[in-house]
């Protein structure tokens, strides 16, 4: 076989080449304007250099809707072809090194060479994902009514074992964190009884919690609706902290932006689960009226920014059990899932950067003084910087690319998978449908 076709280095620095120029001259003028603020520019570009997010391993895939799925060309067809697109895309934009993997969609053979092939890359094992939420060829029992709740033992116990070999298979891969999403609930009032479906959960959890490696942690994801419609076992981050702690110190509460009815104050809930030491991490999205899987900051950058002020306070704040793990939670219906995952890995290193730009002095006093419009605008002052010289000479510093969708298209990387990677007659490739 051919070696598959990969983006040189020197082109990504030829490409850097042609926007050198103003880069510098942007980034000269941003770095006196931040002077006047007290604010060293070289400090922002090392902790934009240090941001980092995963990737799903679905992500690379096209994802679609329950009504259609508009498969584009060159997707991956299985899990080394779509690491082989995750180190594309770690390649130009330099903040996502690790992939997260989810089973059994993404299921290795061989989970000590998949390593291999991912190391050859610079890439390692974020967070694993078990799916109790479908059915798999072969399976014993169905999770039409359940998984880890079910009020059958047998489903239940089938649940658990998915999520103990999940683990067992994240071992062999390096990663060191389990995440938890179940589809459990019921779709007509009286269908479950509610108490009872979260103690099943609670003692099914105890059992994955027993499995968990001394130096792994579990993340507990919640979702308000769907695929259940009336009523889900993990609706809210109230319910999830809850679990957190029944569980104990190696369980954490995981948010999902899409998976909060339209309005709710997430900024806050983030700063709960901060406070109460159970904040586990993030899936990145945007949605506008669910779980719409959006890109990031498509619709939404103000709210963004908020959940990193919260975030890059308790970083300068050093609050305890505070290590949140990042990942990108999108699905990629319209777009190229590379150009989309790329885009959003640098609207989050902007988001942050942002939050890092926040007069924290002057805002304390502005709350402490009782002043709501100062403390507004200290915040409004760091949002509307543009910090884009930053981002890209983080990319650039680290050999990345200064515009990495322009590079993208002039590499002509998605016309060579096109060729490389014929569809597979039979072969679905995998998005979240
Ligand atoms: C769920 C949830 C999970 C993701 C699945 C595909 O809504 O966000 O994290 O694994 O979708
Ligand atoms: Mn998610
Ligand atoms: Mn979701």
């Amino acid at each position: 076989m051919a070696t598959p076709f990969e983006i040189d280095n020197s082109f990504i620095s030829e490409q850097n080449q042609k926007t050198d120029d103003w880069v510098e001259e942007d980034y000269q003028h941003l770095s006196k304007k931040l002077r006047r603020q007290n604010v060293d520019i070289e400090d922002l570009v090392t902790r934009a250099e240090a941001f980092r997010v995963a990737i799903p391993s679905w992500g690379v895939g096209t994802g679609g809707t329950r009504f259609a799925r508009f498969p584009g060309p060159g997707e991956p067809r299985d899990i080394y072809e779509k690491l082989e697109d995750c180190g594309t895309i770690y390649k130009l934009v330099r903040s996502t090194p690790a992939v997260s993997l989810h089973i059994p969609w993404d299921k290795p053979e061989d989970a000590g060479d998949l390593r291999e092939f991912a190391r050859q890359r610079d890439l390692h094992f974020d967070a694993m994902n078990s799916n109790t939420f479908q059915d798999q060829p072969g399976q014993k029992h169905s999770y039409k009514f359940g998984s880890l709740t079910h009020p059958e033992k047998s489903v239940r116990e089938q649940a658990i074992q998915h999520n103990i070999e999940c683990i067992e298979v994240g071992k062999a891969l390096g990663s060191k964190a389990h995440t938890v999403w179940i589809g459990d609930g019921g779709n007509f009032p009286g269908q479950q009884h509610f108490r009872r479906a979260l103690e099943r959960y609670l003692e099914s959890m105890r059992e994955i919690y027993a499995a968990l490696p001394d130096d792994w942690r579990v993340f507990i994801e919640h979702k308000f609706y769907e695929p259940a419609f009336y009523s889900t076992v993990i609706n809210d981050w109230g319910t999830s902290y809850y679990c957190a702690r029944e569980l104990g110190p190696k369980a954490f509460c995981l948010v999902d932006l899409g998976h909060h009815a339209p309005n709710v104050n997430i900024e806050m809930i983030v700063a709960r689960l901060i406070q109460f030491g159970k904040l586990a991490g993030f899936h990145f999205n945007d949605s506008k009226y669910g779980d719409d899987d959006l890109d990031s900051v498509s619709v939404k950058p103000f709210q963004l920014f908020l959940i990193f002020n919260e975030l890059v306070d308790a970083e300068l704040n050093q609050e305890p059990h505070f290590d949140p793990a990042y990942m990108l939670d999108q699905s990629h219906n319209v777009t190229d899932p590379i150009e989309s995952l790329m885009m959003s890995g640098v609207e989050l290193v902007r988001a942050y950067i942002q939050a890092h730009l926040v007069d924290r002095q002057e805002l304390t006093d502005a709350q402490a003084k009782c002043d709501p419009l100062r403390a507004l605008a200290t915040l409004k002052q760091a949002f509307t910087t543009d910090v884009a010289p930053i981002l890209a000479a983080a990319r650039a510093r680290a050999g990345g690319a200064i515009d990495p969708i322009g590079t993208f298209r002039a590499s002509g990387y998605r016309q060579r998978k096109a060729e490389e990677r014929p569809a597979r007659k039979g072969a679905a490739a995998s998005g979240i449908v």
